[in-house]
């Protein structure tokens, strides 16, 4: 999944100026690199952001979806507000990639009518101050459970499972040591078996691990990180979210031809 940001305060130096012109040019680099999905977000969800409002979201990101109806590629969105997934789903999006996991009130309507894709993510608090002091007991069980809570949420709504993604929801509301245990043991977290993404590209984490790289220093880190999700999940559909489609691409070619038990 290559991420298109549609927001002008990407700190994520990929040169994206708010016009539709370069969101498109952007989308399409990403597509030609070898994304399978494009997920268009415009609301930042990154630590400290402020909400934007509902009519701001949707001029962001209208114009770029309606120029996009006719591409041969699933666009997801990225979006809590339910009347950005009516508006979005209207214009052919073929998944909703909700941070909130679809907590908003309304939300489970709003996609109740159509077949689109559904990104359940975990997050604790809120992305204002969700880093402040991310607090758990057993952070597996309780990602865990909270995502049953949301699948059941949906299969309630008359949602069917095979519509369903799940997604621990790296650095949102969680310390370093969180997303390391999440990711060791990111098999727990599949609830009913039903398909993992997982987003970890230039994040905190990476910096972290890496003895404190900024996001410009972090692909290398991020490689690394979707290469060992690819062997915990190798059994397991997995979806990579990523800036870096191509390097990506390249990282998981080459393990599946070296790692993989497979014939060539
Ligand atoms: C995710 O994990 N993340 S937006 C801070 C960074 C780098 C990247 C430099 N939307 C996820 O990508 N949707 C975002 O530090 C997401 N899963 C799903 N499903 C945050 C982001 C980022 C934040």
């Amino acid at each position: 999944m290559g991420i298109v940001n549609l927001t002008p305060d990407s700190f994520s130096g990929d040169g994206l100026t708010g016009s539709v012109a370069d969101a498109l040019s952007f989308a399409r680099k990403q597509w030609e690199a070898g994304a399978d999905i494009l997920d268009l977000g415009a609301e930042s969800s990154r630590p400290g952001a402020m909400p934007v409002s509902l009519q701001e979201e949707l001029d962001r990101l209208l114009p770029v979806l309606e120029k996009m109806r006719d591409w041969d590629i699933p666009i997801s969105v990225d979006t809590y507000k339910p009347e950005v997934m009516q508006a979005a789903l209207s214009v052919g999006a073929s998944l909703i990639n909700d941070i909130n996991a679809l907590r908003a009130p309304g939300a489970l309507d709003a996609v109740a009518a159509s077949d689109c894709g559904l990104c359940l993510m975990h997050m604790q608090g809120a992305p204002r101050n969700m880093q402040e002091n991310p607090t758990y007991e057993d952070v597996v069980a309780e990602v865990r459970a909270f995502l049953t809570e949301r699948v059941n949420a949906c299969r309630a709504a008359g949602l069917s499972d095979n519509r369903l993604l799940l997604d621990p929801g790296f650095g949102f509301g969680k310390r370093l040591e969180h997303n390391v245990t999440l990711f060791r043991r990111l098999p727990e977290i599949a609830v009913d078996n039903l398909p993992i993404l997982v987003g970890v590209c230039r994040k905190r984490m990476i910096g972290d691990l890496t003895g404190g790289k900024e996001a410009d220093a972090r692909l290398p880190g991020s490689l690394a990180a979707t290469i060992a999700a690819a062997e915990k999940m190798e059994h397991h559909a997995l979806i990579v979210r990523v800036h870096d489609v191509a390097a990506t691409r390249d990282a998981l070619t080459v393990w599946s031809a070296l790692a993989k038990r497979e014939p060539i």
